[in-house]
C-alpha cells in the first residue's frame, strides 16, 4: 500500500511555518476548464499572480493516486497535459485514490483538501451551483454542499455563468454560507460584472473580509466566541477591461444549451468548450482574466489574515 497521507510541498511547509498568507488553487480548471496549452500557462500565471500579491500558491490535484497540496512544475506540465486526468468532485476522489488516478480537483474536492491541510483562503474561477432547469434534473453542484460544511473561504468571479444565479444564492442562504460581493452590489456573474441579482452582502475592503472570517470561525480565540463551521463565498466582479457584454454572452448561453447532449459531471467542461467555440476564444479569455483577479484578491486576503491571526 502507498501512504495516503497528502503530500505537502516544501515550499508550503516553510510558508506555513512562516506564517505566510496561503492560497489554495484548484485544478479542475486544469484539467477540465481550460483546452492544453492555455491550462499550463494559466496554471502557472496564477500560481505567479499569489506571489506577486503576497501569498505563496498551494494547487491541489491527485497524481498518481496522492493527493497533493502545492504542485511541482513537472507535476502541472504533466497534468495539463494529461486527457485521462478525471474531474473529481467529493464523490470521486476514493475512487481516483483507490485507482492510482491523475485528477483534478473541483471547488468542493479542493475545499475539503485544504481545510485537511490548513489552508484557510482558496481562488477559483467560478463555483458550481444549482444548474438552470434543475427543477427537472436535480442538477445541484457538491460545490454548495461543500461550502455548507467546509470551513474554507472561497474568492470567484460569481457562479459559473451556465447557472441559474438566484437559485444558486438561495441555496447558500439556506445553507448558512455567507455570501458576500467585493466592491459590488450585485452578485457577480461570472463573464459580466452585474448579475442583476441582489441576495449577497457588499464589503468594500480587504480589512472587512477578514474581519468577517475570524469571527465566523473564532479565529481569535475568544472564550466565549461562536465557532460558525462551513465556508465563506466571495463574489469578485471580473475587471471592467474583461468583461463581456451580457446580452452577448447570454445568447451564446443559450445556443450551447439547446445543443447539449451531455449530463452529469460533462455538463460543464461541455459548455465551457462549447462557449469558447462559439466565442472564437473570446469567453477563454475572459475565464483567464478573471481566474487571475481571484488569484490576486485571495492573496491579499490571506496576507492581511496571517498578519490578524
Ligand atoms: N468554473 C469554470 N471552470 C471550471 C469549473 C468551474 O469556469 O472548470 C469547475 C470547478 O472545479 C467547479 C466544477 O467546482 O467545475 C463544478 O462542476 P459540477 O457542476 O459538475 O459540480
Ligand atoms: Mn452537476
Amino acid at each position: 500500500m502507498t501512504n495516503r497521507r497528502i503530500t505537502i510541498s516544501e515550499e508550503v511547509r516553510t510558508a506555513f511555518s512562516q506564517r505566510q498568507g496561503i492560497v489554495a488553487l484548484e485544478s479542475t480548471v486544469i484539467t477540465h476548464g481550460l483546452p492544453y496549452p492555455d491550462n499550463l500557462a494559466t496554471a502557472r500565471e496564477l500560481e505567479q499572480t499569489v506571489r506577486d500579491h503576497g501569498g505563496i500558491p498551494a494547487t491541489i490535484a491527485v497524481i498518481e493516486g496522492q493527493i497533493h497540496v502545492g504542485l511541482t512544475d513537472l507535476q502541472l506540465a504533466t497534468l495539463a497535459q494529461d486527457n485521462h486526468a478525471m474531474k473529481l468532485s467529493r464523490r470521486d476522489l476514493p475512487l481516483a485514490l483507490s485507482l492510482n488516478k491523475n485528477g483534478g480537483t473541483t471547488v468542493a474536492t479542493t475545499m475539503l483538501i485544504a481545510q485537511e491541510a490548513g489552508i484557510r483562503i482558496f481562488a477559483t474561477g467560478g463555483i458550481g451551483g444549482v444548474h438552470r432547469g434543475a427543477e427537472e434534473t436535480f442538477d445541484i453542484s457538491a460545490d454548495l454542499e461543500e461550502l455548507a460544511n467546509t470551513s474554507v473561504c472561497v474568492v470567484c468571479a460569481g457562479a459559473k455563468a451556465v447557472l441559474d444565479i438566484p437559485k444558486t444564492l438561495e441555496v447558500l442562504e439556506t445553507k448558512g454560507v455567507p455570501t458576500i460581493s467585493y466592491g459590488c452590489d450585485d452578485f457577480p456573474a461570472f463573464y459580466y460584472r452585474n448579475s442583476g441579482v441582489n441576495g449577497s452582502t457588499r464589503l468594500d475592503q480587504i480589512s472587512d473580509i477578514t474581519n468577517l472570517l475570524i469571527h465566523k470561525w473564532n479565529l481569535a480565540n475568544w472564550p466565549d466566541g461562536l465557532c460558525f463551521d462551513g465556508g465563506v463565498l466571495i463574489g469578485n466582479p471580473i475587471p471592467l477591461a474583461d468583461e463581456y457584454a451580457k446580452e452577448e454572452i447570454e445568447g451564446l448561453i443559450e445556443t450551447a444549451l439547446s445543443s447539449m447532449t451531455a449530463t452529469g459531471r460533462d455538463v460543464t467542461p461541455y459548455l465551457l468548450a462549447e462557449l469558447g467555440k462559439l466565442s472564437a476564444g473570446k469567453s477563454k479569455d475572459s475565464n483567464i482574466a478573471l481566474l487571475k483577479n481571484n488569484a490576486a484578491l485571495a492573496a491579499q486576503i490571506a496576507a492581511s489574515l496571517a498578519q490578524k491571526v
